[in-house]
Formats: structure tokens, sequence, C-alpha cells
């Protein structure tokens, strides 16, 4: 394999622990906090999990290691979508693994969850995990999207780690794959089965966070990259002069990727699907609220801008939720037969105007055709709209052109405007990870060991106070059940952890209500640059604006 220059320099980077794990595993002791309690639904919450319930809040500090002398041999699993730093956690979790007792093994299950109910599996060594170190991707192990969620799984679980030998598992995932930790924990407990259950946090779109859990690794590198991407394009924008780009960024549900950007950058817009939903706006309304800065802008001579639009928007705009629903109705079991037989889209489109509600059609006839066909063909499995794949940076620049040429005709608008579009995603998942994302996660999986050596089942390694330099970060675990409630989910009552949505009382949001008038007016660009891996700390080690106004 051809290594670049920055790989090889990465490899010789060592991250940075928190200030007590450094001083070597035979002076790590555990501090035990207060028990625990979920944070609501508590009755039902310990109903479900009588094993695992309740269990205190644990912190590492300096002193005379007390954990039992035993041979460990630990597998880990990364599930969902690739977060920069992965790698990290892997080679943090050997490292300490290793360094306890070179006869302990790791186990990676590989390719996600299904690896470890198919047996399929390397073992770790230091000539193959070293070329991981600080880099980013999962192809360390490979990810996927299994879910570990039935009884039957659970036995096979227990069976291969049975085979094996292996006592804990390490699971490094989103919201949905740490609740399948919680309730994996609970079946192997009162099975009896001796495996303990470890989840890491991880998910660029940020929202794993809770007053436990600062941040979910990979939003710091992700949020970087893209803010980087953005940054060069306002300086292409204000270079040229004659351009509005309008920039998707993913986060599936929540807005955080999108609204740190914003606070990264300075824009001319950035939508927020949280706020879209409070405030019950309707496509129209969003399009009015663009197509008025693009007319302020075009009054001062400017016809360039930038808008920010999360990958989430369109889920939050009421009237669009209730257009889904209706069409995912129309198109059900054999209706979509019917639909699909119709050879042009004048008769298909005759069949949706006669199948929606009249407020649903309304807001379906303001869509660009584009997005209506879109709506139409591209479906999931069970037949459903795939809202993720609406192309809502088209979707909003096309509705501003329309909105635009009504003022022209009115006379009340006098610019030019012309619309490219982006999609900033897989460019940021995979990347170098940061400094604070290299230290963060190596930490992540070096903690997770000592959760095992501990003794420890249905935690999640914590690394809190990560607004502060990395000596000053504090190590330990919380039991997941105290992130969870119950949530409705297809139709049935579940245990989840609760996702984090963006707080429209918090610092991060209100900071960019307080400046966005002006961004959307003036030309307030900022233009981070690169990440950068060497050189001072206080360009190289800085986190996110997100975490810092949180912390402030
Ligand atoms: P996770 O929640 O698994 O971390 O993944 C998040 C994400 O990166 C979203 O931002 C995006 O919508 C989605 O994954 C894309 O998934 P896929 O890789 O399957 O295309």
């Amino acid at each position: 394999m051809k290594l670049s220059p920055l790989q090889i320099a990465r490899y010789q980077y060592n991250p940075k622990l928190p200030g007590m794990l450094r001083n070597g595993i035979a002076e790590i002791c555990v501090k035990n906090g207060e028990p625990t309690e979920s944070v609501a639904d508590q009755e039902k919450i310990k109903a479900l999990f009588p094993n695992t319930y309740g269990k205190n809040e644990i912190t590492f500090q300096k002193g005379q290691n007390t954990s039992e002398a035993k041979l460990h041999k630990v597998g880990v699993i990364l599930s969902g979508g690739q977060a920069p730093g992965g790698h990290n956690v892997v080679c943090g979790l050997y490292d300490a693994l290793k360094a306890t007792n070179s006869d302990n093994v790791l186990y990676g299950f590989k390719g996600g969850p299904s690896g470890l109910l198919e047996d399929d599996y390397l073992i770790f060594d230091d000539e193959y995990i070293n070329q991981f170190r600080n880099t980013g991707g999962f192809d360390i192990i490979g990810s996927g999207r299994t879910k570990l969620e039935t009884e039957d799984q659970f036995a096979i679980a227990a069976e291969v780690c049975k085979k094996h030998g292996i006592t804990a598992i390490v699971i490094i995932g989103g919201d949905d794959s740490n609740t399948n930790a919680a309730v994996l924990a609970e079946y192997f407990a009162a099975h009896n089965t001796g495996i303990q259950v470890i989840g890491c946090p991880k998910t660029i779109d940020g929202d794993l966070k809770n007053e436990d859990i600062e941040c979910s690794f990979g939003f710091d590198t992700a949020t970087k990259t893209y803010s980087e991407i953005i940054g060069n394009i306002q300086r292409d924008a204000n270079s040229a002069k004659k351009y509005w780009h309008f920039i998707k960024v993913m986060g599936r549900s929540a807005s955080h990727v999108a609204l740190e950007c914003a606070l990264e950058t300075q824009p001319n817009i950035c939508l927020i699907g949280e706020e879209v939903a409070a405030k019950k706006m309707s496509l129209a309304q969003i399009t009015d609220y663009i197509a008025d800065s693009v007319a302020m802008r075009a009054a001062k001579g400017w016809n360039f801008g930038v808008a920010i639009i999360p990958e989430g928007i369109v889920e939050f705009v009421p009237e669009f939720s209730v257009l889904i629903a209706e069409i995912n109705e129309l198109l059900a079991g054999s209706k979509a037969d019917a639909f699909n037989a119709l050879s042009t889209w004048a008769e298909k489109y005759a069949f949706i105007e006669a199948g929606l509600t009249k407020e649903s059609m309304a807001v379906f006839a303001q869509l660009p055709e584009g997005i209506q066909q879109q709506l139409f063909l591209e479906r999931d499995p069970h037949g459903n709209v795939q809202v993720s794949l609406i192309e809502s940076e088209k979707l909003f620049s096309a509705m501003v052109k329309e909105n635009l040429a009504a003022r022209k005709a009115a006379g009340t608008y006098n610019g030019k405007f012309s619309a490219l579009h982006h999609f900033l995603g897989y460019e940021g998942r995979c990347a170098f990870p940061s400094n604070f994302d290299a230290d963060y996660c190596y930490s992540l999986g070096y903690n997770a060991f000592m959760l095992i050596q501990y003794g420890y089942t249905g935690y999640l390694s914590k690394v809190s106070n990560l607004s502060k330099p990395a000596d000053e970060w504090v190590a330990g675990g919380m039991p997941i059940t105290k992130m969870m409630n119950i949530e409705r989910r297809h139709g049935a009552d579940k245990p989840v952890i609760r996702k984090a949505l963006v707080e429209l009382e918090g610092a991060p949001f209100k900071f960019f209500a307080a400046n966005r008038e002006l961004w959307a007016v003036e030309t307030c660009f900022v233009y981070p640059g690169a990440i950068q891996y060497f050189g001072p700390t206080e360009v190289c080690d800085l986190t996110t604006r997100t975490l810092a106004l949180e912390k402030a």
C-alpha cells in the first residue's frame, strides 16, 4: 500500500489521554459516584433492565489499580455510518488491553454487528493495528447497519463469544447501537453469561449527547471538513460575485452539523430544522426568508451568497411531513402497482391529484417537477418515500428562483440569481481525525478497557470536560440506562436513548440567532481553512464552536 506523507507523519502522533489515565494501568482506580436513574419513565426502564438499571456513575482517578487480575478476551464492533476517529477507539482499546497483559486478545468483528452474528472476525496484532493509528475511516474492520436487537441474535452472540472465550464486547455506535448495547448487556447479565458490554458514542451527526456525553466522536472532524469546504466556496463566491451556492450538509435528522458549520463560517443563510418545526414554518415561508436575503443583497449589488441546508430539513416542515405520510398511504400495498402501471407523468399526476387531500396537493403543486418525481420514484423496501434522498438544496433554490421571478414582476427585485448546488456528507466522514478526535477517540477506547477491567457492563465510555485541554479531561463511565426513556417506535413502546436535537434555548443556537440578520445582508464570511495537525495548539487542538458555546 502506498502511503501519503501525512499518513506516515500521523503514525507518529501520540494521542493525548486524560490526565488521570496517564500514569499507567497499575495506577488507575475507581471513584464511585451517585446511583443513577433514567432521564424519564424510571419505573418502566427499571422493570426492563432489572440487572443493569440504577448503577453508579463512576470516574477514574490516580491510585492503586484494584481490579481482578485475569486474562481478557474482548471483541469490538463498529456500527453504523463512518465517523473520523473510529480507528483510534480501537487503538486505545488495544493499547490498554495489551499494556495490562500482553496475552490479552482483541477480536475485531467484521462489517458491523453482523460480524458478531456470523462469527466473522480478525485478531489484532501490532503489525496490523499500527497501519491504522490516527487515520480516518472504519476500514480496520468495516462497519454495517445490522441491528442487534432480537433475543435470537443475542443468543447467537452469546454462543460466538463462548466459543472464543470472549468476556466483553465493545460496541462503537450511535444512539440506536448504544440502545441495543444496553439491551444486550441486560440479556447477558440476565442469562449469567459473564459477558460485559461497553458502548462508545459515535456519529458525525452530533445527536448522541446529553448532560453526560458532551459530544459524539467524529462531529469535530466532519464539521471542520465541511466548514473548510464551505469557507472555500464562500471565498469563491466573494471573488466571482455571481453565484448563490445552496449547500446541503449531512445530519439525518438533527441540524447540529449545519449549525456548527454556520458558526464556523457565517454564511448568509442557515436553516435549522428544529426551529422550522417549532415555528411550524411552511415551504413558502422558508422560501420567502431565503429570497429576502437574496433581494436585500441584490439591492446592494451583491448577486451572490451562501445558504446551508441541513439534510433532514424537509421532515421538520409540518406540511411536508403530512404530504409524505399521505404519499406513503397513497402507494401502500397493491396501490403502488396501479401507479407504476401508468405510463406518462401526466397520468401519474392525475392519480396523485385524485389521491391527496386538497392541502397536501397544494404543497405538492408548489414543488419543482424534479422533486415531485423524486417523491414517487425513490422508495425504500417498505415502499415509503426516502426522505434523505430528497435534494432539498435544489428544492429550495428552485422555489427561491420562482419567488424572485414574482418579485421581479412586482417590481420589488431587480437582481440576478444564478444558483449552484453541493451536498457535503461523505467528504467528511472518513477524514483524518483532527487532533481533538484523535485524542478523544483514543481516550474513549482506552477508557472502555478500564471499564471492562473493573467489571462494568451496560456502561458508556465517558470522557468529559472536553472544552479544556486533554490533561484536564475526566474519564469514567455512565450506565446507558441513565440516558434512556420510552418512545413509540414502529407502533410499540421501546426503551431508547433520547436523540439530542438542536436546543433552541441553547447557547449555540442563540448565538447564531443573534447574528444571522447581519450575516443575511452583509458579507461576514469566515474562511476556516483546512484542519491543521501540526502547529500551535490554538490552531490544532481547538474543538467545535458548539462545545465552546455550550461550556462557556
Ligand atoms: P450514523 O447515525 O450511523 O452515525 O450515520 C449518520 C450518517 O452519516 C448521516 O449523517 C447520514 O444521513 C447517513 O449516515 C448516511 O448513511 P449511509 O452511509 O448509509 O448512506
